[in-house]
Formats: C-alpha cells, sequence, structure tokens
C-alpha cells in the first residue's frame, strides 16, 4: 500500500506530528492519566467573525469537552459537552484552557472565564467520571484572576495552582493587588523592570479554594528575575508544572515569541532557574501545553493551527519528550523536513 504524503505547512516543511481530532478544533490541552487512560482537557475553539487583536477576542469559546484514549496513537473518544458557559452562574464567555485533577474519588475541572465585567477569574466543576460532566461551583474560586489554571498534585498529596497571563489574560491589570479597569492591556514599555509572574497556590483539602492569597512564580536568569524586555524567557501565560526525579519543572509560553520554555526548581513555589525553551513556535500565535509520564516515557501535548491556518482554529497534538543527562529537556521543532 502507498503511504499517504506527508503534510506539507505553509513555510514548506512537514509536521512533525497529526491532529488527534480533526471533527473539532481543540486547543491549550492539559493532559493527565487516570485510570491508566489518557485524558486530555483542551479549549474547544469555535468558528468566529471576530478580527484578532492583542486582547485574544477572537478566542471566544464557550464550552469544553474531554479528549480520552488508551494509549499514544490508539483511537481518540471525545466526550459530549462536558461544561458550558449556560451552565455557570459566574461566566459570561471566553472559556480558555483548562486543567483537571482527581482526588478520592471525584473529578476536578478547572476553568478560566470572563464574568459579566469582562474580569476573567477561575472556576472549578466536579464529576464523578474523567468524561464529566461536570457540575461547577456556583461562584468563582476566591482570590482567583486572570486564565490558564494548572493543577499540579505532588507525591505528598497536595495539590498547586499554577495560573496567569499577560496582554488578554489581564495579569498587568492586577499588579498592584487588585484589578485595574483602565491598566494596560500588554506588559509593553517596562522592558528593565522585574517581568510579571505567574501565580501559584495550594489549594485546600476539597480542592475547591486557595489555601493562602496567591503568590509569585518567581522565574531567574542567571540568578535575578527575568525582565520584561526579555521576550524569548519572560512569563506570558500557559503554565504547567511536572516533577521528574524531584525536580520542579515549570513550563510556559512566552507569548509573542512563541516558544514554550521552562525553569527548574526545588520545591512547588520555587524560584525556578530558567534553562532555555523546548518548543519552537508552532504554526499558529499561541503555543500551549502539558507534559505527561505515560507508560516509562514522557509526552509533550502542544497545538497549532494546521487544519485551519487561522490563529483561534487549532488543533492538539501529542510528541515525545526526552530529557538530556543533566535533565534539560532536548528541544523539538514542531515542523521537520
Ligand atoms: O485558548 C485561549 C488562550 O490562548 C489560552 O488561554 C492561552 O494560553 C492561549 O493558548
Amino acid at each position: 500500500m502507498e503511504k499517504e504524503p506527508r503534510a506539507k505547512a505553509p513555510n514548506g516543511r512537514h509536521y512533525l506530528s497529526q491532529p488527534l481530532v480533526s471533527t473539532i478544533y481543540t486547543a491549550d490541552p492539559s493532559a493527565h492519566v487516570f485510570g491508566g487512560k489518557i485524558y486530555v482537557y483542551p479549549s474547544h475553539d469555535i468558528p468566529t467573525d471576530i478580527p484578532d487583536d492583542d486582547l485574544g477576542s477572537q478566542y471566544a469559546m464557550n464550552d469544553y469537552v474531554v479528549l480520552a484514549m488508551d494509549d499514544i496513537g490508539a483511537p481518540v473518544t471525545v466526550s459530549p459537552v462536558a461544561l458550558s458557559v449556560d451552565d455557570v452562574p459566574w461566566a459570561a464567555s471566553q472559556m480558555w484552557a483548562p486543567d483537571a485533577a482527581y482526588k478520592d474519588g471525584t473529578y476536578y475541572f478547572y476553568f478560566p472565564a470572563r464574568d459579566a465585567a469582562g474580569v476573567f477569574q477561575i472556576g472549578v466543576a466536579t464529576s464523578a467520571s474523567p468524561m464529566g460532566p461536570f457540575k461547577p461551583e456556583p461562584e468563582a474560586i476566591k482570590g482567583s484572576f486572570s486564565i490558564d489554571p494548572a493543577v499540579f498534585t505532588d507525591e505528598d498529596g497536595e495539590s498547586y495552582m499554577y495560573f496567569g497571563g499577560i496582554w488578554g489574560g489581564q495579569l498587568q491589570k492586577w499588579a498592584s493587588g487588585s484589578f485595574d479597569a483602565n491598566g494596560s492591556n500588554t506588559d509593553l514599555g517596562q522592558d528593565d523592570q522585574p517581568a510579571l509572574c505567574a501565580k501559584v497556590a495550594k489549594l485546600t483539602d476539597d480542592m475547591k479554594e486557595f489555601a493562602h492569597p496567591a503568590r509569585d512564580v518567581v522565574i531567574l536568569v542567571d540568578g535575578k528575575p527575568v525582565l520584561a524586555g526579555d521576550h524569548d524567557k519572560r512569563f506570558f501565560e500557559a503554565s504547567w508544572m511536572f516533577k521528574r526525579e524531584g525536580k520542579y519543572y515549570f513550563t510556559y509560553s512566552t507569548g509573542d515569541t512563541h516558544l514554550l520554555a521552562y525553569a527548574i526548581g526545588d520545591n512547588p513555589y520555587g524560584p525556578f532557574h530558567h534553562q532555555g525553551h523546548f518548543l519552537l513556535p508552532p504554526q499558529g500565535w499561541t503555543s500551549h501545553h502539558s507534559v505527561v509520564e505515560f507508560k516509562g516515557k514522557w509526552w509533550l501535548f502542544y497545538h497549532d493551527t494546521q487544519l485551519s491556518d487561522k490563529n483561534h482554529l487549532r488543533s492538539v497534538k501529542v510528541t515525545e519528550l526526552s530529557f538530556n543527562g543533566d535533565g534539560t529537556i532536548a528541544v523539538l521543532d514542531p515542523f521537520t523536513d
């Protein structure tokens, strides 16, 4: 049998991997292994006529589905709607990158959305099934703000939420500690200042609240906080945390430079020492991901715009991630020749 020709990207190169699902658009994949299977909690991208802008107005999603697979490369099951904006009393629009966690027989689904005033907060919803449907709490998590929750459960059973995103994610509008509706829409023009930090908060035992006010996730470059002007290294959005050989890897997107970068620390709060990047820019403006260990290998779930060539219509992909002897991550190119 003849092999299908490999899909060519607009840059004339070939894609490293293919979309997991092509019947719908999915993005921002948060992958977890629950009960020996892989579950991916993505954003559910939808077509819109809203033009692209710096605030990400074109990402106008209003519900979530869950993807499940028995193995990498196995058929992917797509759940029915797992949570809709219509089910969440406090949420009005823009259901962006979610995550999930499991504790004591319950699956917890964490999601950002804008409230009626246009301010992003983070909510939690629960289910007895990893596929949902999830029942939301009536209020957003107290003390939460901005976007992109990622929940990491350490070996001692404590869970931590990493979150935040600048520009459309509004983190810069919280710089004073409360929301400044007239604050800047970007982090530009402050190049010699320390960059805005992602946030981290331990979760309470019931997984539904912050155990303390959110703290800064400090990223150090040569021992000093990364500067706002260092666009290849500073945090933009898409936090993820994983632990390997006793070290804590804080991974994130650099946004306007389209890299996935990482920094390593000795505990969940950091500080984290910047190491470099591990995924070069994929097709499309955003880059967002998760890293998960499954059957003795490490996997990078990421997204690109292969199927649409539109920034807001993305597709989730997976590829193997490998580590160098010193614990650094081997750099991946989302294209091959
Ligand atoms: O999907 C909407 C937003 O785009 C996410 O929340 C960001 O991380 C970026 O991927």
